[in-house]
C-alpha cells in the first residue's frame, strides 16, 4: 500500500499574530496524536539566502523593493524539493509564513500583484490556509512589536489589506487570534485534523 502523503499547512497573518507560537503547537499536537507533523518557517534564516534576508530585516542591509522580493521567493524555491520529499514521505507540514506573506508584504509597498506572484508560479500549493486575523490594537499590545523593518502600525495596516485580496475561500480558513494561546491551538488543531483526514490519494498541486 502507497503512503498517504502529508498535508501541506500554512499559517499566515499580520507581525505578532502568534503563527510562531501556533507553528509549533500545532506540530505537538499533531504529534502527540500519533501523525507524523514538522515545523518549516520562512524566512528560513539559516541558509546564505536567508542571512542575507535576516541582514534586511534588522535593519543592517538595504535592497530595492524588487531584490528584497525576489530574494524571499528564492528562499522557498531552494526547500521546494526537501518540502516536496517529506510531504511524500506522509509527513504534514506546518509552516510559518509562505508565498502569500511573499505578496503582501511587497504589494504592500506597491509593487504590482501580477509581479509579486510570478515568481512563486511553481511552488508547492498549500492543502490549508490559517489566516490568523487580529486587530491593530490587539498587535500593538503584544510583546516585541516594532524591533524589526515593516512592524510599524500604518505599514500593517496596508499588509492586511494585500493579504485580504489574496484570501481564497477554497483553502483558506480565518481565525479571530485575539482568543488564549490555548484555545486558539484547539481551533488550529481542528481545522489542521480535518485537512489531513481528506488528504488520501490527492496530488501535490502547484501555484497559484
Ligand atoms: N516577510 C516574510 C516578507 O516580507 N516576505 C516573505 O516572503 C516572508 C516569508 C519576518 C518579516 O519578514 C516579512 C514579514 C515579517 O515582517 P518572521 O520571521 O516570520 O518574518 O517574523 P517574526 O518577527 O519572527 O514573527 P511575527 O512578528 O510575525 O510574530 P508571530 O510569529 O506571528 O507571533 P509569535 O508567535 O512570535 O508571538 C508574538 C508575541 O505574541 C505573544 C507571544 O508570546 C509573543 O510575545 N502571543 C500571544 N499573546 C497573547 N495571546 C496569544 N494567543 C498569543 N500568542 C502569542
Ligand atoms: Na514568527
Amino acid at each position: 500500500m502507497s503512503t498517504t502523503r502529508g498535508a501541506l499547512i500554512v499559517l499566515e497573518g499580520v507581525d505578532r499574530s502568534g503563527k510562531t507560537t501556533q507553528c509549533k503547537n500545532l506540530v505537538e499536537w499533531l504529534s502527540k496524536s500519533g501523525k507524523k507533523a514538522k515545523y518549516i518557517n520562512f524566512p528560513d534564516r539559516s541558509t546564505d539566502c536567508g542571512s542575507l534576508i535576516d541582514k534586511f530585516l534588522t535593519n543592517n542591509q538595504e535592497f530595492n523593493d524588487e531584490t528584497i522580493h525576489l530574494l524571499f521567493s528564492l528562499n522557498r524555491w531552494e526547500s521546494k524539493s526537501k518540502m516536496e520529499k517529506l510531504l511524500k514521505e506522509g509527513i504534514t507540514l506546518v509552516v510559518d509564513r509562505y508565498s502569500y506573506s511573499g505578496v503582501a508584504y511587497s504589494a504592500a509597498k506597491g509593487l504590482s500583484y501580477d509581479w509579486c506572484k510570478n515568481p512563486e508560479v511553481g511552488l508547492l500549493k498549500p492543502d490549508l490556509v490559517l489566516y490568523l486575523t487580529l486587530t491593530c490594537e490587539a498587535m500593538l499590545s503584544r510583546k516585541g512589536f516594532g524591533n524589526e523593518r515593516y512592524e510599524n502600525k500604518e505599514f500593517q495596516k496596508k499588509v492586511r489589506e494585500c493579504f485580504e485580496k489574496l484570501y481564497d475561500s477554497s483553502y483558506w480558513q480565518n481565525v479571530d487570534a485575539n482568543r488564549s494561546e490555548m484555545d486558539l491551538t484547539q481551533v488550529l488543531a481542528k481545522y489542521a485534523d480535518e485537512t489531513i483526514l481528506s488528504m488520501s490519494n490527492k496530488p501535490l498541486k502547484l501555484l497559484w
